[in-house]
């Protein structure tokens, strides 16, 4: 069997067969880019990819006339419980381009209008529960409550069904059995060649069988009613037919993309809200800049009703989270695959179907960020800075036509939630937390907990935005 990658021009090959990829693959690629530059070759048990993080071979994979998305081996291991639903599906799959076209418009900019509602909603339930957490002193675990958040959103923005996780003191039993699912996903990858794992093999068939046994509870609480006037995704499903066809999705087709919803709309999303509630605890001057953005909207309302429109005007906080994405993309690596025999940068040969691998966390660490891509500077996607930046040099929603659905309403969702924490809330980090991200396939911080204590009038920032006509009054 031959060994394209290993003869590729001037490209180290490092192989981990010795040691594996462990439970943080991630950390040890970013780690092995440290040391070998941002294009090398990993092999493991003789099987190698190809992994890239320079912005000119990035910007050069973005052409969709020569590289297409790839399902690699990690989204092949996903594809065993999601299948043809759209993170997972084939380029050439029809049911691709059938539900893309049928759900592109239910995630235009202008649904989040739809949306917004559903997420303030659930943006509340945490208010509710970290208050409870603020008045007993008790801290509360940042990414276990970030998940409860994004998985009632997309339940309810996305299919009308409650998973009620503030009401359980334990993740909802989907949200664990999904994880479990990811993992089995990503350990599967260290396998040597023709081991087999029949335990963990079952036990993912079992938490396979749940996730898709609450998925048709959620379409069975919605088939069979009127969906005509339904504007969400589910109700996009089951009565949207094609434009093209007039045909709508099937059955199976409708679960597996329920199933990717609720995977790709939470855990990345969580884990995104939760980086950057990390670094504005760690960064009080960055944490004063977006309270004086929300104390610029909602003043001392206790209870503020964030409209859609304001969500736009959440600049600085939007820019906070962007600079978490750079630094730790959830989702943080994404392939692609040459669509003929090409040189990928002008130099490295690639054949037909060949696979490359953009590693996010280190493209966006690359000498284009500057000479310390490591510090956490919401300043760096400021319009202006953003604009003399190449345009692939931030990749955390991947590229092309593949690129994800979802963005709008992650950010959407996230812009807001934040904004209303740091309104409500002073932040108090735990002195002792040290980073530790952990890895299921998306990033997370592990273990990240804050103590909160309700900010009073006396803490408003009452500095005038820059550019605000009006400066606040006094009170
Ligand atoms: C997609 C996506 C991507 C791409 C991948 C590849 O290429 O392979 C990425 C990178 C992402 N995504 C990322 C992210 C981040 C965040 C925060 C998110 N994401 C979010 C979200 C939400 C939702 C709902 C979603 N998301 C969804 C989705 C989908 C469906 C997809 C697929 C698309 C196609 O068509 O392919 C994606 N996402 Fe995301």
């Amino acid at each position: 069997h031959p060994d394209p990658a290993g003869t590729l021009p001037g490209v180290p090959v490092v192989d981990i067969t010795a040691t594996g990829p462990g439970h943080t693959p991630m950390q040890q690629i970013m780690g092995l880019m440290r040391a070998h530059g941002p294009v090398f070759v990993r092999r493991l048990h003789g099987r190698d990819v190809l992994f890239v993080a320079d912005a000119d071979l990035v910007a050069d994979l973005a052409d969709e006339e020569r590289f297409a998305k790839h399902i690699g081996p990690a989204l092949e291991n996903v594809r065993e419980f999601a299948a043809d639903g759209l993170f997972t599906a084939y380029n050439d799959e029809p049911n691709w381009a059938k539900a893309h076209d049928i759900l592109m418009p239910a995630f235009a900019l202008g649904s989040m209008r739809t949306y917004h509602p559903v997420m303030l909603q659930v943006a509340r339930r945490l208010i509710g529960s970290w208050d409870h957490a603020a008045r007993d002193g008790r801290a509360v675990n940042v990414p276990d409550d970030m998940t409860r958040m994004t998985l009632d959103t997309i339940g309810l923005a996305g299919f009308g069904y409650d998973f009620g996780s503030f009401a359980r003191s334990e993740p909802h039993p989907f949200v664990e059995a999904m994880v479990r699912c990811l993992e089995w996903s990503m350990n599967r990858l260290a396998r040597t060649p023709g081991e087999d794992d029949s335990a963990a093999d079952a036990a993912f068939r079992t938490d396979a069988g749940y996730l898709a046994q609450v998925v048709d509870e959620v379409i069975a609480s919605r088939a069979g009613t009127d969906q005509s006037g339904a504007e969400d995704l589910l109700g996009l499903m089951l009565s949207a037919p094609h434009p093209a066809d007039g045909t709508t999705l099937d059955a199976a087709n409708i679960r597996n993309q329920v199933i990717t919803f609720l995977i790709a709309g939470h855990e990345t999303t969580s884990g995104a809200m939760s980086f950057a509630l990390y670094y504005l605890a760690k960064h009080p001057a960055v944490l004063r800049l977006v309270q004086r953005e929300a104390d610029a909207l909602w003043g001392d309302a206790t209870d503020p009703e964030p409209s859609y429109d304001d969500i736009g005007r959440l600049t600085y906080t939007r820019q906070v989270l962007n600079e978490a994405l750079r630094l730790w993309p959830t989702a943080a690596a994404f392939s692609r695959h040459a669509r003929k025999d090409t040189l990928l940068g002008g130099r490295i040969p690639l054949r037909a179907g060949q696979a490359v691998t953009v590693v996010a966390p280190m493209l966006h660490r690359q000498p284009v960020w500057g000479d310390n891509p490591e510090l956490f500077d919401p300043e760096r996607f400021t319009a202006q800075a953003e604009a003399a930046r190449p345009v692939h040099a931030f990749k955390p929603f991947g590229t092309g036509e593949r690129a994800c659905i979802g963005r709008q309403f992650a950010l959407h969702e996230a812009t807001m939630l934040l904004a209303m924490l740091v309104h409500r809330y002073r932040l108090h980090e735990d002195a002792d937390y040290r980073l530790t991200v952990k890895e299921t396939l998306t990033l997370k911080p592990e273990g990240l907990t804050l103590t909160l204590t309700p900010r009073t009038p006396a803490d408003r920032v009452h500095a005038p935005l820059p550019g605000a006509a009006v400066a606040p009054s006094e009170t």
